[in-house]
């Protein structure tokens, strides 16, 4: 028996690795959804070779991910480790810490699967069938029988946006579960009719996850946007990564290459160390490309899932008046990073609830002077 799991085993992982290199050779002649850039350009002006490469999710089908994780379960079930963990069966009576790692690839994932937009419940009907969801108050989920391998925060900026708030959370949280992280949902509302700051409730929303969890991991995530496909994983990666590469009304297509908005995500540490998002960005457009500016002055990349994943539906809504002032902060915004952004962030905090589906939290932005 054992040497019938070790042969299968060598097998998987023969077959995972020749997939590894074949992410090398991928065709440049596939459809440039397909393809990634590397940062230093398409192409190698010495041989004019292009220098595409895809990843490894795209690589494998979601049927031979299922394969690989089944026979890791298999392994460890035969050398006795009694822990059915993987599984999402919980483990009584045992504390978190205790319990073993979630596997590395989790394997309840669906790939691509339907949003669901149409006849969505009511938000008390919604927080009423939470039970089967297993949150903790505040939006908050471990996945059960296994310790995460990330603690993640998704932050929310939010205003007057009831019928998304509601497609959101009926579409993430089951979204979210099927990757066993650790994760609590963050809606910070700005209340009042003056301009929007996304990017500062951003910030308010990293202060007050961390006064909450030990977080590693912030996703900041526009309301409108419900991702389509579970391989695209809510985890931080070395590099920041723009998550949101191809949306629906953008014909599934990335705008630009330093686009940093819709859904991005930032380790705490790189989020700190770039002192957060600035605080001076009022009404729609230009704080994510303050914050991709951020990134380069402190030589971080951003990656990104290939297209076919990291792929999103909009939801309608009228568009938001731009900020006439975006382009001077953005000129400007090298210059002002030390002293504009976390470190000088004020807020007035009118209310904080921890309701069933998500932690809830109301400010008062005042306009800062740096
Ligand atoms: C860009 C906006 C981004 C926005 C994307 C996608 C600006 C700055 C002008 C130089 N940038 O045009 O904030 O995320 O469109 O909608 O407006």
């Amino acid at each position: 028996m054992r040497a019938l799991v070790l042969t299968v085993t060598c097998l998987v992982c023969l077959e995972y690795f020749s997939l590894l290199q074949s992410i090398d050779i991928s065709s440049p002649h596939a459809p440039p959804i397909y393809r990634q850039c590397e940062s230093r350009g398409c192409s190698d002006p010495s041989t004019g070779r292009s220098t595409y490469r895809r990843h490894v999710l795209q690589a494998l089908d979601i049927d031979k991910l299922r394969m690989v994780t089944a026979f890791a379960s298999l392994s460890k079930n035969s050398s006795n480790i009694s822990t059915n963990n993987s599984s999402g069966v919980k483990i009584e009576g045992k504390g978190v810490d205790e319990l073993p790692q979630c596997p590395m690839i989790p394997p309840g994932l669906h790939g691509r699967f339907p949003v669901i937009l149409d006849s969505l419940p009511s938000m008390l009907e919604m927080e009423e069938g939470e039970t089967e969801l297993g949150l903790e108050l505040g939006g908050v989920w471990h996945p059960p029988g296994c310790k995460a391998r990330h603690r993640v925060a998704i932050i929310v900026p939010y205003r007057d946006r009831e019928p998304h708030l509601r497609a959101f959370l009926h579409n993430i949280h089951r979204f979210l579960q099927r990757q066993q992280i650790m994760y609590g949902i963050y809606i910070v509302e700005q209340v009042g009719s003056t301009p929007f700051n996304r990017a500062m409730l951003m910030n308010v929303g990293a202060a007050e996850a961390l006064k909450q969890h030990d977080y590693q991991c912030f996703i900041f995530h526009d309301v409108d946007l419900l991702p389509e496909d579970d391989r695209n994983l809510y985890t931080c990666p070395i590099q920041p990564r723009h998550m949101s590469v191809s949306i629906d009304s953008f014909l599934y297509r990335l705008p630009y290459d330093d686009i940093f908005g819709g859904v991005s995500a930032l380790t705490v540490d790189q989020f700190q160390s770039v002192n957060g998002f600035s605080n001076m960005f009022w009404g729609w457009g230009g704080e994510d490309d303050d914050m991709a500016n951020r990134l380069r002055v402190k030589k971080l990349f951003i990656s990104r899932y290939p297209a076919n994943i990291a792929r999103y539906k909009m939801l309608k809504h009228t568009k938001d008046k731009a900020n006439p002032e975006r382009f001077k902060f953005l000129y400007s915004g090298a210059k002002r990073m030390t002293k504009d952004g976390y470190n000088n962030l004020k807020y007035h905090k009118e209310n904080f609830v921890l309701k069933r589906l998500y932690t809830w939290i109301l400010v008062d932005l005042p306009r800062l002077k740096v």
